[in-house]
């Protein structure tokens, strides 16, 4: 095994601020006999007759002047079976800051290299220990927010989805093989599968990668949130509406229309999922400057959001300028919400003629909070309609990893093409190859240094 670079590196691995323990990490081939110029062990053996994966107390001290630093624990793990398949020294110091800096600081002295960012992670991957997938979820496993969005990431970390990339990737492989075969042996009598064969393989390679592609959706929802619209004429509710489902007063609620003029931003998790749920203005023919503003960042807010709750006064007769904006609105997922249910209908379901674009249709009272929970439930069925359970199966959350699959279905759908219209196999050959580029792409088999270099450096230092 070829490894990656032998300089040792060393960096702090926990959160500055304070804390019960701060960890210096120490990664490279030097790793203990720098460890061994700052850590001094209370008693026994040196750090080098230690077993692998063991702990012990030492004093912190300064190499330059012998002062003592820190009481640390210190862990021992000799390579392969470590975070970098390195040897690597943890000193686990008192959480302070000057601790850790002064720790740090020696263990640069002793000749260890200050890390760069993510360059732990980046040496796992460069290594063999982990594909590139799982040196991205690492990432997200820091950054994950909610409850899906870790489960996602550790889903990840552990392989999942470098195993479905792979699957996909072996396909694709395996037809290849079959067109070089084609070509190199063309004037031989060889027997390789008939077109309508390697057609069929490259079909369910199709339907394989369209269905990750349909969880990128959901992994985008998990990942970045939701954008929620409240959306209507002034005064139907909007604003009550949000505070009924924050539970909590945060929007100014008033009987005078035109109450909301500034976007008003909040976020609630549905199932895991984040909501950024955006108050509006109400949309109308506005008279002054400020609520004028205000209305065209609602419609702004249209335009940028996934979700459209459209709400709607049940106690008063429905308005052309509610059929209007019924009309015009748009959106991905548009929900209708009929508010004040808790007053006489002033209209029935019958007399609204819903456009199709509607999904769904809610009655409910923000003043009561009679009905809430049912809209949570409709939003809820509606972002995990058509993808799968977060849970088990392996989720696209990567922006990059949606961009190489969608090329690389691009490619087999050119190949496809290709054999269907019995064009050369050297260009089904290359068209093949390019696809199976990307997918390598993903798991980090055929990446290049700019890539690499622009996803760790989004890791923090010490990762
Ligand atoms: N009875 C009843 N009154 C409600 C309900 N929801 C809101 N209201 C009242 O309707 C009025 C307007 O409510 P808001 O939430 O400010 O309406 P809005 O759509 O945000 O209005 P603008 O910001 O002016 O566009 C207030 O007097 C609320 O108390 C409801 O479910 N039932
Ligand atoms: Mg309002």
């Amino acid at each position: 095994m070829m490894f990656y670079g032998n300089d040792t590196i060393a960096a702090i691995s926990t959160a500055v601020g304070e804390g019960g323990i701060g960890i210096i990490r120490i990664s490279g081939d030097a790793a203990i006999s720098v460890a061994e110029k700052v850590v001094k062990k209370r008693k026994g053996a040196g750090l080098g007759a230690l077993q692998s994966h063991s702990m012990f107390l030492a004093s912190v001290v300064d190499p330059v002047d012998g002062s003592q630093i820190d009481e640390a624990l210190v862990s021992i793990m000799r390579a392969p079976y470590t975070y970098t398949r390195e040897d690597v020294v943890e000193i686990n110091c008192h959480g302070g800051v000057m601790a850790l800096r002064k720790t740090l600081g020696a263990v640069l002295s002793a000749g260890a290299r200050a890390a760069e960012a993510g360059e732990f992670t980046k040496r796992a991957f460069l290594n063999g220990r982990i594909d590139l997938t799982q040196a991205e979820a690492v990432i997200d496993t820091i950054r994950s927010k909610t409850d899906a969005a870790l489960k996602a990431a550790v889903s990840q970390l552990e392989g999942g989805l470098s195993e479905k990339i792979r699957g996909v990737a072996e396909k694709v492989a395996d037809v290849l093989t079959q067109v070089e075969a084609a070509v190199d042996f063309s004037d031989e009598d060889i027997e390789t599968l008939p077109a309508t064969v390697l057609f069929d393989l490259l079909n369910e390679t199709n339907h394989a990668i369209e269905q990750l592609l349909t969880t990128a959706i959901r992994g985008r929802m998990i990942k970045e949130g939701v954008r929620t619209a409240i959306i209507g004429k002034p005064n139907v509710g909007k604003s009550s509406l949000l505070n009924a489902l924050l539970r909590k007063e945060r929007a100014i609620v008033t009987p005078i229309p035109g109450t909301t003029r500034d976007v008003i931003e909040e976020t609630i998790t549905i199932k895991g999922i984040p909501l950024v749920l955006q108050d509006t203005a109400g949309i109308r023919e506005a008279s002054d400057e400020v609520e004028k503003i205000g209305v065209r960042f609602a419609q702004e807010a249209i335009r940028s959001a996934e979700i459209v709750l459209f709400v709607v006064d049940g106690s008063r007769q429905i308005t052309a300028e509610d059929t209007r904006l019924l009309h015009e609105v748009d959106g991905e997922l548009l929900i209708l919400v009929v508010n004040k249910s808790d007053l006489p209908p002033a209209w029935s379901a019958q007399e609204l003629a819903l456009p199709d674009r509607f999904k769904a249709r809610v009655e409910l009272s923000a003043l009561s909070g009679d009905g809430i929970e049912v809209l949570e439930e409709t939003v809820e069925r509606m972002l995990l309609a058509g993808s799968l359970d977060a849970a088990g199966s392996a989720i696209v959350t990567n922006a990059r990893h949606e961009q190489l699959l969608k090329h690389a279905q691009a490619g087999v759908n050119e190949a496809m093409e290709l054999i269907k219209t019995g064009r050369p196999e050297e260009i089904i050959a290359t068209v093949l190859r390019d696809a199976l580029d990307n997918l390598g792409e993903i798991t980090g088999e055929t990446v290049g240094d700019d890539v690499l270099g622009r996803i760790f450096s989004q890791f923090c230092i010490g990762k």
